[in-house]
């Protein structure tokens, strides 16, 4: 089904390229200009599902029949400071029953450990590279100097080490790390390279949210996958350039998972992980939850929902409460088509079921920051291979932008649609949580009123942020569908 679209989609863009025009080494075949819009429409229709992501690979239910793995806590070294190593590594993982599957991981076989910082915390990771190719090691979110970033001109080669410091300035919030070496994101995170960074201040530790670790304080780190016949994730052969989505999909690498759960309000940080797929996450019964955290940090308020969509790398931290419900209940995390994602076993044990405070933080957009003028303009546009940002694709020896530590510039961001109405893609800049002031001059919904690094961007659609940059050094914005990304979707800001 894959290969199928893939050639579709080639088709469609050797039209785009010949101007929809008929092939002129083909005289004889003459196509009438009402075949040729069918034609085009049929297209259209084959291609709506595939650009826009929808039901286009559906992802199989998760039976349940395994309890969903949790990452452990990385300890830091026995040494003076805070000290943490982290080492990519190829391993083999057990992800179906009895199969060895081979694999990527931080400090182990698959995914990786999670990386627990508090505010204040002057850190220091070794960072080794295991694999027999080039990596980095970005910190997603994090707000750390250029050099500490890990973007494509921090490659490390095979063997070698770099120890980066950095002091966490910002505020509560679930982040995550991943590879970025030029043109390889997208295979090496596909591989099992992604790992998580919880961080906490006072506010976080006031607020009596839950917070036992793996109990009521879950992480959900979705990533789809297609395996092939000998359960490999052979990733050449899944590949699509725009954008590698699957039919298996695995929460914390762990394949058809359920979350045994008390009947206790819990805490789930939902991150997409995903090359491409967008989810929207629901729970089968149609019941509410409430949203308290965006990318980089709390709400100022839970923000009720029946659904919350995430693009790739956008992470949301959401309650349910599960005290509402019993043993008897059949209650599932489900996607917009109904798939099941992650079903829920209820104990029997009642948990601590603390309240949520309506509170939860002090997030403002001032009116002087909506008022600043753009000055700095990116046009998302293109599909497959041909994307580009402002026209170009990305040339690590081109600065696109640059602007002050410390100043904070609107940046507006264009999503141009193509003749084919065009496609979401997810915007990211390195190094700095921003503000949405609006999407299509609208204030952004609710649950985008917090930090964000990362959102998505639907055709024709065009977003201002307010952005500042704490430290100095060239940093990333690209888009996060990893296969766009590596194929230049990406730009370069200088922060001086
Ligand atoms: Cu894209």
């Amino acid at each position: 089904m894959g290969i199928k679209i893939r050639i579709t989609a080639l088709a469609i863009s050797i039209l785009i390229i010949s101007g929809c025009s008929n092939n002129s080494s083909q005289p004889d075949v003459e196509m009438e200009h009402s075949d040729m819009n069918q034609h085009m429409e049929e297209m259209h229709d084959m291609m709506e599902g595939h650009m826009s992501h929808d039901e286009v690979v559906p992802l199989n239910d998760s039976t349940g029949e395994n309890e969903l793995k949790i990452p452990a806590m990385l300890e830091p070294d026995n040494e003076e400071g805070i000290v943490y190593t982290v080492k990519a590594q190829k391993g083999q993982t057990e992800i179906f029953n009895g199969i060895e599957t081979n694999t990527y991981g931080y400090n182990g076989s698959f995914l990786g450990p999670m990386l627990h910082f508090e505010k204040g915390d002057k850190v220091k990771i070794r960072t080794i590279n295991e694999l027999d190719e080039e990596t980095t090691f970005h910190w997603h979110g994090l707000e750390v100097s250029g050099e500490a970033d890990g973007g494509p001109h921090d490659a490390l080669q095979p063997g070698e080490e770099k120890v980066i410091e950095f002091e966490v300035t910002q505020e509560a919030s679930t982040l995550w790390f991943h590879p970025h070496p030029h043109g390889k994101t997208a295979e090496q995170v596909y591989n099992g390279l992604a790992g998580l960074i919880y961080i906490e201040d006072d506010n976080s530790k006031s607020l009596g949210l839950p917070n036992d670790y793996g109990k009521n304080d879950i992480p959900l780190i979705f990533q789809d996958r297609i395996f092939d016949d000998k359960h490999e994730l052979n990733y050449n052969a899944a590949m699509n350039d725009d954008g590698t989505v699957g039919e298996t999909l695995l929460i914390n690498g762990t394949l058809n998972p359920k979350l045994t759960v008390n009947q206790e309000k819990v805490r789930l940080r939902l991150l997409n992980g995903s090359n491409a797929r967008n989810y929207t996450f629901k729970l089968n019964t149609g019941d509410s939850f409430v949203q308290i955290a965006t990318d980089g940090g709390f709400l100022n308020a839970p923000v009720t929902l029946n659904e919350v969509t995430l693009t790739p790398s956008e992470r949301a931290e959401i309650i349910i409460d599960f005290s509402q419900f019993n043993a008897e209940n059949d209650l599932a995390l489900i996607n917009e088509d109904g798939y099941v994602l992650l079903p829920f076993e209820i104990s029997d044990q009642n948990g601590v079921n603390s309240e949520i405070p309506g509170e939860l933080n002090d997030f403002t957009l001032t009116e002087e920051e909506k008022n600043l003028p753009v000055t700095k303009k990116v046009e998302l546009f293109g599909m497959m291979d041909m994307v580009e940002i402002n026209g170009k694709k990305f040339d690590p020896e081109r600065i696109d932008f640059t602007q002050q530590q410390g100043v904070t510039e609107v940046w507006e961001i264009y999503n141009k649609p193509d003749m084919m109405g065009g496609m979401i893609h997810p915007f990211h800049v390195h190094g700095a949580q921003f503000k949405i002031i609006s999407r299509d001059g609208e204030a952004p919904p609710q649950n985008e009123r917090g930090w964000k690094d990362s959102f998505s961007i639907k055709p024709d659609e065009t977003v201002k942020i307010a952005i500042q940059f704490k430290h100095k050094g060239v940093y990333m914005f690209h888009c996060h569908i990893l296969e766009h990304e590596d194929n230049g979707m990406m730009g370069q800001v200088k922060v001086e």
